[in-house]
C-alpha cells in the first residue's frame, strides 16, 4: 500500500476530556491484542523496510507531503518509516460509552504501536462527519475509521474513499445505504432491544406485573443504535400487548434524558411503570427528573428502569438498584479493527461483519437467563468485581 506520512493539526474540537476515558480499569481482553500489536509492529519494522523506502520516495515526489512528513518526523524525533496513518471520524463526546470508544482507539492506535491517529470529534454533526472523511482523503491517510452518526447518506463519500484507494472500516453504528467499506465492527442493536423486551417479559411474569405502560427515551435520531434498540423492544411490546405511551429522543445525553423525562413526568403522571432509556447517560438524567418529580424508581419501586451500554457508572446504578437491568454494548472495537488492518496489510480479506461480545446485567438474582431470537442468553447479577473490570 502506498503510504504518505502526513502531519496535520488535530481537530480543534478535540478536548482533553476525550482522552480521560470513562473511569474504571480498562478491559484486559482489550489490552492483550494491543500489546500483541506492539510486538507485531516491532517485527513489521524490519519486514517493511523496502516498503518504507518506497513510501519515502513517494513523499519526496510530493512536496507538500514531504514537508509535512519532515515536520512530523521532527516532532516525533525521527520517523520509523512504518507508521500507519489512520483518520478516525468519531461521533462526538455525548456519553460514557463514547469516551470509552475513543479511548479504545487511542490506546490501540498509539504512536508506540506504530500509528499516527488523526482523530476528529464530529460533535454529533452528520455533515461535519462527511467533511472530516473528505479531509482524511485530502491527507491521503492509509485507513479511515468511521463511526457513522446517522446510518444513511454515505454512498457518495464512500465512493470518494474508494476512488482514492483508501480502505474504510466502519465501527459501532452501521451504514445502511452503501457497502463500500471493508469491514464493520460493532453490536447487534436490534438484539439488544429484543433482549430488553424479553427480560421485561420474564421479569414482569416473575413479579406478577400484568400491565406494562412504558415510556421510551430514544437515542439520537437516525443512528442505527437508536433504530435497532427501538425496533427490538417494540417487537416484544407489540407481541405482548404492552402500551408504549411515548417515545422521544434524548440524544444519548444526560441532559437530553433529563429534559425528556421531566416532560414525561408531567404528561404521564401516575400512568407509567417502565422507563426504557437507550443509554446509561439518558438513564442518569431520567433518574434525576423522576427524583425531582417524586417518582419512585428502581428495584422494588413503582417504575422499572431499563438501560443500555452498561458502562462503569451504569453498572454502579444497577448494583445500587436504581437501574433494574442494563444491556451491554461493548465499545472496545479497536483491537478488532487493528486485526482488520493487519489482515489488509498482509494482503488478506477481512470479515465483512465482526460482532462484539456483550452481557446482560441485572440487580436481582431471580432469573438466570432469557431467550432472545431463539437463543438462551445468561443474565448476570452485577458485583463490585464486575464493575471494577468494566470500561
Ligand atoms: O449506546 C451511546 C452512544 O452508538 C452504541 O452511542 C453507540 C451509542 C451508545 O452515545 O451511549
Amino acid at each position: 500500500m502506498k503510504r504518505k506520512i502526513v502531519s496535520v493539526l488535530m481537530c480543534a474540537s478535540m478536548t482533553a476530556a476525550l482522552f480521560a476515558g470513562c473511569g474504571g480499569s480498562s478491559d484486559t481482553a482489550a489490552d492483550a491484542p494491543a500489546n500483541d500489536a506492539a510486538a507485531d509492529k516491532a517485527e513489521d519494522k524490519a519486514d517493511d523496510a523496502a516498503a518504507d523506502d518506497a513510501a519515502a520516495d513517494d513523499a519526496a515526489a510530493d512536496d507538500a507531503a514531504a514537508d509535512d512528513a519532515a515536520a512530523d518526523d521532527a516532532a516525533a524525533g525521527g520517523s520509523d518509516g512504518g507508521t500507519i496513518t489512520i483518520g478516525f471520524a468519531q461521533v462526538g463526546h455525548e456519553s460514557d460509552w463514547r469516551t470509552a470508544s475513543t479511548k479504545s482507539c487511542q490506546d490501540v492506535f498509539s504512536t508506540e504501536n506504530g500509528y499516527d491517529l488523526q482523530f476528529v470529534d464530529c460533535d454529533n454533526d452528520a455533515a461535519a462527519q462527511i467533511e472530516a472523511v473528505r479531509g482524511f482523503i485530502q491527507q491521503a491517510v492509509d485507513y479511515i475509521i468511521i463511526d457513522p452518526i446517522v446510518s444513511t447518506g454515505w454512498d457518495t463519500v464512500l465512493t470518494e474513499c474508494e476512488d482514492a484507494g483508501i480502505p474504510v472500516i466502519v465501527i459501532d453504528r452501521t451504514i445502511d445505504d452503501s457497502d463500500k467499506y471493508v469491514s464493520w465492527v460493532g453490536s447487534n442493536f436490534k438484539t439488544e432491544g429484543l433482549a430488553a423486551g424479553e427480560w421485561l417479559k420474564a421479569y414482569a411474569a416473575e413479579k406478577g406485573i400484568s400491565e406494562i405502560n412504558a415510556l421510551v427515551i430514544e437515542g439520537s435520531t437516525g443512528a442505527s443504535a437508536t433504530l435497532g434498540r427501538t425496533e427490538g423492544f417494540k417487537e416484544i411490546a407489540d407481541a405482548n400487548g404492552w402500551t408504549i405511551l411515548d417515545s422521544q429522543t434524548g440524544d444519548f445525553t444526560e441532559a437530553g434524558g433529563q429534559e425528556v423525562m421531566e416532560s414525561y413526568c408531567k404528561s404521564y403522571e401516575g400512568k407509567f411503570n417502565v422507563v426504557v432509556c437507550q443509554n446509561d447517560n439518558e438513564a442518569f438524567g431520567a433518574m434525576t427528573a423522576m427524583k425531582n418529580a417524586g417518582v419512585e424508581y428502581g428495584v422494588g419501586k413503582d417504575v422499572i428502569v431499563i438501560s443500555f451500554d452498561a458502562c462503569t457508572a451504569g453498572l454502579e446504578k444497577v448494583m445500587s438498584g436504581d437501574i433494574n437491568a442494563d444491556f451491554e454494548c461493548n465499545p472496545l472495537a479497536a483491537p478488532d479493527v487493528e486485526k482488520v488492518i493487519q489482515t489488509l496489510e498482509s494482503g488478506g480479506t477481512p470479515e465483512k461483519e465482526i460482532y462484539m461480545t456483550e452481557h446482560w446485567y441485572v440487580n436481582e438474582d431471580i432469573l438466570s437467563s432469557i431467550t432472545v431470537d431463539g437463543q438462551e442468553q445468561p443474565l448476570t447479577v452485577v458485583t463490585q468485581e464486575i464493575i471494577d473490570a468494566q470500561y
